[in-house]
């Protein structure tokens, strides 16, 4: 979009992109419609109504409730139309579909990491493909970031210690901006990238062009036996922390008599800070690993145990049915802003 060659809105190049730009059109529109109708009427008014000569006085008016009532309906109609549609635009934004593609994003002063479960590497530039949906999950090795995809109308904050989420389906071959939104130190300014779409037989090609190190499934496996995790989860239960296999997407019970849904923060948690929920009929004999584990090696922890639950649609080559609305991280439930 832009008007005597000057551009004022990035390129529209995934599916919210129309969607986005319209409500927000519609809503500079409304208020520059009645900003301007108020000004008018103020300066209008002035004019016409000033005092004319020495003495006058102003009209005794007691009100006007059908004019009353008028402005305040209509106003009120139109800030529901900016709800509804803000509100659907919204839900469309935060509800990655089922057959989402994954990228693990990980923010570093001052830098992105990007990781494929293929096993792809890559520094502040990401490659995906056109026309399929993906869901980023974005965790921080620092401080607050916040990954922005001005194309694609999307972003979402990265926060230490946690996943956050966001999604979409690049509509548009190219090459377009990636920024970090929230302040983050000296070079926050210079914490840029590029995400590079391409033709899906391009992207595949892409894919088995570079890495060497195996897939991030792979690679999580490697730590899963270099940190020991290997010698109290066996497959079987019978080592002395129970078996990871098939576990995400279920829901597991607790010590402490409550519940929770495996997904990607559970897995987070109870590798980093395993005694926050001990597992029902457990010792709470798990070492914590906060400090001991990378960000980027987590991620390929939690993509490690994932791929034990094949089920769950979670390995690349399928797509995680796992996480719906309710159980991401970024529903307000989970105490959020957004
Ligand atoms: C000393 C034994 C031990 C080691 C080493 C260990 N764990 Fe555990 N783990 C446990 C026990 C016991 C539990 C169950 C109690 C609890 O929730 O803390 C558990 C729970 C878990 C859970 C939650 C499982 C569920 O069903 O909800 C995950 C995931 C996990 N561990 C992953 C790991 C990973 C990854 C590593 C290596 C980085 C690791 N563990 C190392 C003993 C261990
Ligand atoms: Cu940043």
């Amino acid at each position: 979009m832009g008007s005597f060659g000057i551009p004022l809105f990035p390129e529209q190049a995934s599916t919210f992109a129309k969607d986005v730009d319209a409500l927000y059109l519609f809503i500079t529109a409304t208020a520059t419609v009645f900003a301007l109708g108020v000004t008018i009427a103020v300066v209008a008014f002035g004019i016409i109504y000033r005092r004319k000569h020495d003495g006058e006085v102003g009209a005794r008016i007691e009100g006007n409730l059908p004019l009353e009532l008028l402005w305040s309906i209509i106003p009120t109609m139109i800030a529901m139309v900016m709800f509804g549609w803000g509100a659907s635009t919204y839900f469309h934004m935060r509800t990655p579909p089922a057959e989402a593609m994954d990228i693990y994003a990980v923010g570093k002063q001052w830098m992105w990491k990007f990781q494929h479960p293929e096993g792809q590497r890559e520094i502040n530039e990401l490659h995906v493909p056109v026309g399929r949906p993906v869901r980023v999950m974005i965790s921080s090795e620092d401080v607050l970031h916040s990954l922005f995809f001005p194309s694609f109308r999307t972003k979402m904050d990265a926060i230490p210690g946690r996943f956050t989420q966001l999604w979409f389906e690049a509509t548009k071959v190219g090459t377009y901006h990636i920024f970090c939104t929230e302040y983050c130190g000296t070079n926050h300014a210079g914490m840029i990238g590029s995400v590079v779409v391409m033709e899906p037989a391009e992207y595949q090609a892409w894919l088995s062009g570079s890495g060497g190190e195996g897939t991030l499934a792979e690679r999580g496996e490697r730590l899963f036996t270099e940190l020991a995790c290997s010698t109290c989860h066996l497959e079987s239960g019978q080592g002395r922390g129970p078996s990871l296999k098939d576990i995400v997407g279920t829901t597991v019970e607790l010590a402490d008599g409550s519940t929770a849904l495996v997904d990607e923060s559970y897995l987070r948690e109870s590798i980093l800070n395993s005694q926050a929920r001990i597992v029902r009929g457990y010792q709470p004999l798990m070492p914590t690993f906060q400090g001991l584990v990378s960000e980027d090696n987590l991620v390929a922890l939690v993509e490690y145990v994932k791929s034990l639950s094949p089920k769950a649609g979670t390995t690349p080559a399928a797509a995680p049915a796992v996480p719906t609305a309710a159980a991401s991280p970024n529903t307000p439930a989970a105490g959020e802003k957004n």
